[in-house]
């Protein structure tokens, strides 16, 4: 090896969660084997995403013994393998999935103290077209008292005690957050099966000249909306104009936010009165990784994105996320409505 030093302190996400745990006097480990069951779904899902153009576009051999029977969406794959993870775990008591009109309760699991909601596989309307598609988590603790229904989920974003997404690009990227914690960054490393920890305590910028946003949308924008996303694109005398950056795919959207700044919104409009993104796990979850970076989330009425409760677990919300001074720049100019 040459003379520069090959890093042999390497933190997996395995050793990440130990060393948590290892904070926490009163844990008893639920929640370490809790997300050791996540990163074995990330880990599955992953895989048969990178199958997945393969099988469905050239009925690659083999696809038939993928699933046992005829080829399934690649959407019910990914909630079937995350399912089946948080109910093996035994640590699960309740899941509200994107996939499942209803709740599920782990009757096999009555103590168990967690319930989790997810989407298995955000923005899987791209996967044709190879863009980066990705799993939205987040985990709640249940009150000693919970009858492990949905209500124990139709919670405010503050009461996650977790939550984080994986996008499956070039490699699959984990970014995991805790309540009242930092925002660390893992990149799978394929050959070890390891998620390695490469963007650890990330902090997103506090300014950043890029927008993400739908503008075939802004027919039906507020005027509130439409003067602050003009205020980007005609900046005044002598401004230099924002960046336009939309991937339509939610996690791969946050994650460039996350890592260069910006702002990243998907409005409720005149179309969609109540936004597009789902509450409980679409917004909260990337809220509370957008705070923990040093960044805000709002919904449209310019309420903390965290403090939202959802009335029913599909319910959706308006959402602006991101560098906190670029979300304070539409709060300003809400304040003038
Ligand atoms: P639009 C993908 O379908 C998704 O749920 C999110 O991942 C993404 O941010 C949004 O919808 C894109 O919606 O209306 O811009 O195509």
């Amino acid at each position: 090896v040459g003379a520069e030093k090959i890093n042999t302190d390497i933190v997996t996400l395995t050793r990440f969660l130990t060393e948590e745990q290892a904070k926490h006097k009163e844990a008893t480990g639920d929640f370490t084997l809790l997300c050791h069951a996540l990163q074995f779904s990330f880990k599955s899902i992953a895989y048969y995403i990178r199958r997945a153009t393969l099988i469905n576009l050239t009925g690659l051999a083999g696809s038939s013994n993928m699933t046992g029977d005829d080829q399934k969406k690649l959407d019910v794959i990914g909630n079937d393998i995350f399912i089946a993870a948080m109910k093996s775990c035994g640590r699960v008591r309740i899941l509200v999935s994107e996939e499942e009109d209803e709740a599920i309760t782990f009757s096999e699991h009555p103590a168990a103290r967690y319930g989790v909601v997810c989407d298995p596989i955000d923005g899987s309307s791209n996967l044709d077209a190879g863009v980066s598609v990705g799993t939205i988590f987040g985990i709640f603790k249940l009150p000693e008292d919970a009858e492990g229904t949905k209500e124990d989920l139709l919670k405010p974003g503050t009461e996650l005690v977790a939550s984080g997404f994986t996008m499956y690009g070039a490699s699959a990227q984990l970014v995991l957050t805790m309540k009242g914690g930092t925002v660390n960054g893992f990149t799978m490393d394929n050959a070890l099966g390891e998620f390695i920890l490469t963007h650890p305590d990330m902090k997103v910028p506090k300014s950043r000249a890029i927008y993400s946003v739908n503008e075939g949308n802004s027919l039906y924008w507020t005027d509130p909306i439409k003067e602050y996303v003009n205020s980007l694109k005609y900046p005044e005398e002598g401004g230099k104009p924002y960046s336009a950056r939309y991937i339509g795919s939610m996690v791969a959207d946050a994650y460039r936010t996350l890592l260069y700044g910006g702002i990243f919104a998907y409005p409720a409009d005149k179309k969609s009165p109540k936004g597009k993104l789902r509450i409980l796990y679409e917004c909260a979850p990337m809220a509370l990784v957008f705070e923990n970076a040093g960044g805000q989330a709002v919904d449209s009425n310019m309420k903390r994105m965290l403090e939202v409760v959802p009335e029913h677990i599909h319910d959706r919300s308006g959402i602006f996320m991101g560098s906190y001074n670029e979300v304070q720049k539409v709060l300003d100019v809400h304040k003038k409505y």
